[in-house]
């Protein structure tokens, strides 16, 4: 009965535009249904319970953002509005467009943005700016005839998607004016190009709409809105060869009863527990948010836990004390049962996480050959300390850092649990350094004096700060032993590349050492907290040394 027009499916594309098929709703020989929504999340809902297409109200949207269905939102505000509908969802979206915001000028430019968007088609009723819902009042004035039709041709030329649809609205039964005047209306949009029209009827049953559908005997397609006349059986509107009807405000309006209903009660009860049975799970709002979508993309495209997180290496030195050990390799290189010392603590580190190695070579340089590691060299090795090696890393101290001397060994959970310390560097310092290497050794020690002793409690977590380190402390004040690694975080990061750069200016970086580094940034305030470990570490200086490192594995 009703005239074919042509649509495009979309030729690249498997699945057609979604004008394409609102265009196929509009043309189909069966009744079909667009169902309201005012937003994001009901035009998921809409979709998820099987609409093909979505009723973007103006009065709901209206509703929804808390203002009058009289224009008040701006059809720019509108147009963010279906913007979130649209990328919320796959099905067509039939926008209610009120008067067309304005003359033919304002229609062709929301027409253009419209297709930008991706809504399908856009429904303008023949009243006047600003526009007054249709279920208000009686009586409202009727658009001029051909300004109207002007406004539906600058529609269809402005259109860049040529299935876009424009679905004028008649509203003569509205404003009391008949069936002739309807009928009148409805030739005259047709012809201006029209792709189907919308006859609305506030009346408590279908014989308006009904009679009009005889006389238009299937001219083009048309849309009701069966808002009032909620008791006529639906099959009424497929025997009277109607495209398709409209649910127009249902979503609001049961929106607006549940909420209405739970803020009372929770506000009566002052309490959750009545109400929490009766209404979605917050899981349910995941599902429908797709936040499994999300947890699935950040696998793809976060860097898991821990990976960004770089350890800088300083393992210049050639450890002279070793003797014919290090003749061909730097220390870091001698073997321990197998595999370089340097290598095992590069595997600690990254056992906890920590996937950007970065080294620090000097001393014989080109045996640091380790996989997938970044190198950097400090070629003044010979005549510089520990701290002019970190400056030549100091584009690698970025964020949540380790700083580590590159000749020591320590069980890798120690790392972990400099992982959790809030300071702006965390050391880890043996309380147990005492039993270390007797200071009859005569080794140079890195002391740590910190803000109060080890209590004899691993697991105590109260803070420790470093009051002060160095290899020139009083004994009494010695609470423990620098292992030889620091985390940073990204504060302590900033800090160290801060406090680099003043060394730097005043001369003194060439010849410090990471305590001295480490002191500075004490006495400038930096917090340096303390995480007190057991022993169970060595560093490596001598061959004795090496036969212990040996054993500690
Ligand atoms: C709307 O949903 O905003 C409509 C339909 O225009 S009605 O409220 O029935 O006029
Ligand atoms: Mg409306």
């Amino acid at each position: 009965m009703r005239g074919k027009a042509d649509h495009n499916w979309n030729s690249q594309a498997e699945t057609p535009s979604k004008a394409a098929r609102l265009r196929a709703m509009l043309t189909s020989p069966e009744l079909e249904f667009l169902m309201e929504a005012h937003n994001g999340l009901s035009a998921k809902i809409v979709e998820e319970a099987g609409f093909k297409g979505i009723w973007a109200s103006g009065l709901s949207m209206s509703a929804a953002l808390g203002v009058r269905d009289s224009n008040e939102a701006s059809w720019t505000q509108v147009m963010e509005v279906l913007e979130f509908m649209s990328d919320a969802t796959t099905v067509p979206i039939l926008v209610d467009g009120d008067t067309g915001w304005g003359n033919f000028n304002n229609m062709r430019r929301a027409v253009t943005k419209l297709c930008q968007r991706g809504i399908a088609g856009i429904c303008i009723e023949d009243k006047l700016f600003p526009k007054t819902n249709s279920f208000i009042g009686e009586g409202q004035p009727l658009a001029d005839i051909d300004e109207f039709c002007g406004k539906i041709k600058a529609g269809k030329d402005s259109q860049t998607d040529s299935d876009f649809s424009v679905v004028a609205r008649l509203e003569a039964f509205i404003a009391g004016r008949g069936l002739g005047e309807a009928l009148k209306r409805a030739e005259a949009y047709h012809a201006a190009g029209a792709d189907a029209v919308l006859v609305h009827s506030k009346q408590s049953t279908a014989d308006e709409i009904v009679s009009f559908a005889r006389e238009w005997a299937g001219r083009c397609p048309i849309v009701i809105v069966p808002t009032k006349y909620t008791q006529t059986p639906t099959d009424d509107f497929r025997d009277a060869g109607i495209s398709v009807a409209i649910w127009a405000n249902h979503n609001l309006r049961a929106a607006i009863t549940a909420m209405r209903e739970t803020s009372r009660q929770i506000f009566r009860e002052e309490s959750l527990a009545g109400v929490d049975g009766g209404m979605v799970t917050v899981k349910e709002v995941f599902e429908l948010a797709g936040n499994e979508e999300l947890a699935e993309a950040e696998k793809r495209y976060l860097p898991a836990a821990g990976e960004t997180m770089t350890a800088v290496f300083l393992a210049a030195s050639r450890g002279a004390a070793l003797g014919a050990l290090t003749e061909d390799r730097p220390k870091c290189m001698i073997d321990v049962r197998g595999q370089p010392l340097l290598r095992r603590l590069i595997e600690n580190f990254k056992e906890s996480g920590v996937r950007d190695i970065v080294v620090v070579r000097g001393y014989k340089k080109e045996k640091i050959n380790l996989p997938s590691i970044t190198t950097v060299d400090n070629d003044l090795y010979a005549n510089t300390g520990e701290a002019a090696s970190l400056a030549c890393a100091i584009d690698h101290i970025q964020g949540d850092c380790f700083v580590s001397y590159g000749d020591i060994l320590f069980r890798q959970h120690y790392l972990d649990q400099l992982m959790t310390g809030d300071d702006d560097i965390t050391i880890a310092v043996d309380a147990l350094w005492k039993e270390r290497k007797s200071d009859a050794e005569g080794w140079v020690r890195d002391l740590v004096s910190c803000s109060r002793p080890f209590s004899g409690d691993y697991l105590d977590d109260d803070p420790v700060i470093v009051k002060r380190i160095g290899n020139q402390l009083d004994p009494a004040e010695v609470d423990g032993e620098w292992i030889g690694v620091a985390r940073l975080s990204r504060r302590g990061s900033e800090r160290v590349r801060a406090e680099i750069e003043a060394m730097r200016e005043d001369a003194t970086l060439p010849q410090s050492s990471m305590l001295d580094l480490l002191q500075r940034l004490v006495d400038k305030g930096t917090s340096i907290g303390a995480v007190y470990v057991p022993g169970q570490w060595l560093d490596v200086d001598d061959a004795a040394d090496f036969t212990r490192a040996g054993k500690f594995l």
